[in-house]
């Protein structure tokens, strides 16, 4: 129900033409929403739960802000913007990459009153690097992590520390990297895994995202991000069951969606990159030592993509099976062009039409993976005006797309 003033509020509340709910007291009994474990636990709260251990000290050396682990070297820095952000990423010596670094997120909700309705936080607006506290030992990180203070000079006349507001550590991951039991021979043979890791914190208001960047021993480097904290929940309404799921007395947890865009500069073999989609699509031929049957098996089917909107995959069109990066003229050993395999893992979709007001502030969002040509003026996917001004941003990814520039080699 809505109302042309206050004064017609008013005047149909004591009418009794406004439907009047009596919420209940606050019991403070009640562990809504507070960090107090509830319910039976089949598992001792007095006994530890697993710790990492580091028995003979870190494997990894930290240099101010330089890396280096198993073959990975990089720098890293957290920007005030958007957040963390790795450089000058090495593979035993070569470059892999000369940026890999957040560049904004954003949470579009939907519901059945007017804040939900209206709510699309774009996160670099917020600071989002600098939106980082103290984190705990044991909890935010393992206890043998390396907790390194951040510096930040946003929004004061002088620099501020962030104590231990980014952490590194290495740790297991309980998965052997390779393992093998021959049966034939009784010879088992098995390598562990574990992996090392960059994490940061970005406290948007209520809800917390954990930035990890990942470094396994086998050359695969991994983005993550973990989302906690508290929902952003409104009032409830019965309407509202259309847009979310009702969570406590007169609370609706509403529909929201997060999207997260990185930047990958990837540097595979030298500068000189190119990209393809990689598919498989089923063939099907007479059996070559029986020619009355047919052979139907799987083939790689390549694509190039020449041009940067022939680059830009769309949500909605089906994710090709593999996105590989690689440098035509650089072979490995066996014949091979180098290159590195994208692997996309998330389930992340599109959050408004296209070019719906807001939604062209975040044209970024219309593809799980774009590759542009590289620019120096063209440094983010985002700026931290958007939020305010989304309808028309001061950067817009789309731009970088617009002019359909060859992708092929291209250096500048
Ligand atoms: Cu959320």
């Amino acid at each position: 129900m809505y109302f042309d003033s206050v004064e017609e509020l008013i005047e149909k509340y004591e009418s009794g033409g406004v439907e009047k709910i009596k919420l209940p007291d606050h019991d403070d009994k009640d562990l809504y929403s507070t960090y107090i474990p509830r319910g039976h636990s089949n598992t001792r709260p007095n006994v530890h739960g697993p710790k990492l251990v580091e028995p003979q000290g870190h494997r990894y050396e930290v240099d101010r802000n330089f890396v280096e682990y198993a073959g990975w070297s990089f720098a890293y820095r957290v920007r005030s913007s958007a957040g963390l952000q790795v450089f000058d990423l090495r593979f035993n010596g070569e470059r892999i990459a000369y940026e890999i670094s957040l560049q904004e997120a954003i949470a579009f909700y939907s519901g059945d009153t007017p804040a939900a309705m209206q709510t699309k936080y774009i996160d670099a607006g917020w600071a989002m690097g600098t939106l980082s506290y103290e984190l705990a030992p044991g909890i935010d990180c393992p206890e043998i992590a390396t907790f390194v203070d951040l510096f930040h000079y946003f929004d004061t006349d002088k620099p501020v520390r962030y104590i231990n507001a980014l952490c590194i550590f290495e740790m297991t991951t309980a998965v052997p990297l390779r393992r093998h039991f021959d049966s034939e021979f009784n010879i088992y043979a098995g390598l562990d895994n574990t992996v090392l890791v960059l994490r940061t914190t970005s406290t948007v208001y209520n809800y917390d995202y954990i930035w990890d960047f990942l470094f396994y021993q086998n050359g695969v480097m991994e983005v993550k991000v973990s989302a906690t904290g508290y929902i952003h929940a409104t009032f409830f309404t019965p309407n509202g069951l259309h847009y979310g799921t009702k969570v406590y007395n007169y609370v609706l947890g509403n529909l929201h969606t997060h999207l997260i865009h990185y930047k990958v500069d990837l540097d595979i073999a030298g500068r000189e990159n190119s990209f393809e989609t990689i598919d498989l699509r089923y063939v099907n031929f007479t059996n070559p030592w029986s020619p009355k049957h047919f052979i139907v098996q799987s083939k790689l089917h390549r694509t190039e993509h020449k041009t940067e909107r022939s680059a830009a995959l769309r949500f909605g069109k089906k994710f090709p099976r593999y996105v590989h990066f690689y440098n035509p003229n650089e072979k490995n050993k066996w014949g091979h062009q180098k290159g590195y395999r994208i692997q996309f893992n998330s389930h992340a979709d599109s959050v408004l039409p296209r070019g719906w007001r807001e939604e062209n502030g975040i044209s970024w969002a219309r593809y799980p993976l774009a590759v542009t040509r590289h620019k120096d003026s063209e440094a983010t996917s985002s700026s931290i005006y958007t939020q305010c001004d989304p309808w028309e941003p001061v950067v817009s990814f789309e731009d970088y797309i617009r002019n359909n520039e060859d992708i092929v080699n291209q250096v500048q």
